[in-house]
């Protein structure tokens, strides 16, 4: 890892770094803290091309803030001892709380002090708990106009981006999936210095990777919201219940992999709604999984576990028809093919899966630690190797 750039990731306490970098990093991420009394950590990870030196919080005094500039420079150092040649700061990310908009301006102010130091290094402007999407345009138009104001961020300011990094739960079946972290990553790649680029990896699928955990995570909150909806005292008579739940999932999958909004996105969309909520398939599947014997679960237990297979079943196939799409091997107009795909895997995966988590639980799935444990099941059946990432 001696080719991998070096992102300084800061911010004030709590805007959300730690949280923004182990999700960037993904679940194969090691943190080391760069000495006892050092402020520093320091993350890298085999699936991404940089790595993360997490500041911790700079807002702090000036005493605060002359310590954390130390312990970089020994940093710096200690890794040119090495031998190591890439030992500066390439990038840095300024992460700034999107979710409080009066305090965005003092946010800026209080950030182009703490990186004085770094006078010529690209700056991406990360707006973390963008919860808000409706007021994500606002605020980077205001983050743009603050720097701007500032002869230093008028040069060096790169990208500004909203980010959700983990999924933000309104309340039960109401969550902002996450969202804005394959631009991030892209805007810090774009922004390495041109040698750093390559670092031995293939950008599409090192994109494609990282895009795949964060699908998880939306079909994990999706998955939780389903088995919620499900979990109702009266049978569930067909799959139109979860209409809101699958849509918002497969819009949520949509943004992440750049489906757009145009005509044939939509037709796109549609026919994969139609899979799962109306089709042969999914009523065959779902009579099927109702009809399995010898199950210790009461009705409503039994609907919250259905419920929650048809939500993970319809993501983890929506998320690998749009991966396909991504990879040029299909096109949005391929309909016919989405629709194909989508069907079979339901018939093969929703009977099989779902039955397999129908024999590891029992009683009732209405309690909440007992919900977030068979979201949990439900995912990892349906996503194979690594679907137990995220939350
Ligand atoms: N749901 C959700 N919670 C978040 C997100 N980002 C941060 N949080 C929460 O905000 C709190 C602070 O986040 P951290 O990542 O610890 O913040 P930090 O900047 O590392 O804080 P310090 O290390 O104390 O400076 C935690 O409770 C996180 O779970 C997000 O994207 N989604
Ligand atoms: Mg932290």
């Amino acid at each position: 890892m001696a080719d991998v750039g070096n992102v300084l990731a800061i911010g004030s306490e709590g805007v959300g770094k730690s949280t923004l970098v182990k999700t960037v990093l993904g679940s194969d991420v090691r943190a080391r803290q760069d000495g006892k009394k050092s402020p520093l950590a320091v993350y890298e990870s085999l699936s991404v091309p940089f790595r993360v030196i997490d500041a911790g919080d700079v807002s702090g005094s000036f005493l605060a803030q002359q310590q954390t500039i130390r312990a970089l420079r020994r940093w710096s150092k200690d890794n040119a001892l090495d031998g190591n040649e890439d030992n500066d700061i390439n990038v840095i990310w300024f992460c700034i709380e999107g979710k409080s908009r009066k305090l965005i301006r003092q946010q800026v102010k209080d950030l182009a002090r703490a990186t004085d130091v770094w006078r010529t290094v690209p700056i991406i402007v990360v707006l973390t708990k963008s919860y808000a999407a409706f007021e994500r345009a606002d605020n980077v138009a205001l983050v743009d106009d603050a720097c701007a104001h500032n002869r230093r961020l008028s040069r060096t300011v790169r990208a500004i981006v909203p980010v959700v990094a983990t999924t933000y739960q309104l309340n039960e079946t109401t969550f902002v999936p996450p969202s804005g972290i394959p631009e991030l990553i892209e805007a810090t790649n774009d922004a390495m210095p041109e040698g750093m680029q390559a670092a031995g990896e293939d950008i599409a699928t090192f994109s494609l990777k990282r895009r795949r955990s964060v699908a998880r995570s939306i079909i994990a909150a999706s998955t939780a919201a389903g088995i919620t909806v499900g979990a109702v005292p009266i049978p569930i008579s067909d799959a139109l219940i979860l209409t809101p739940i699958e849509t918002a999932e497969i819009n949520a999958l949509a943004t992440l992999y750049g489906i757009g909004k145009g005509s044939t996105s939509k037709k796109l969309l549609e026919t994969i709604l139609e899979v799962g909520t109306v089709s042969t398939a999914a009523k065959a599947a779902i009579s099927a999984l109702k009809a399995v014997p010898g199950i210790g679960l009461d009705a409503s237990g039994l609907n919250a576990v259905i419920a929650g297979s048809v939500v993970a079943a319809m993501g983890e196939g929506t998320m690998r028809i749009f991966e396909r799409i991504y990879l040029g091997e299909h096109t949005l107009d391929d309909t016919e093919w989405a629709k194909g795909f989508l069907e079979s895997r339901i018939t093969r995966d929703l009977v099989a899966k779902g039955t397999q988590v129908l024999g590891k639980v029992s009683g009732t799935q209405t309690g909440s630690s007992q919900k977030k444990a068979l979201a949990g099941l439900l995912t990892s059946a349906f996503g194979g190797e690594g679907a137990a990432e995220g939350k």
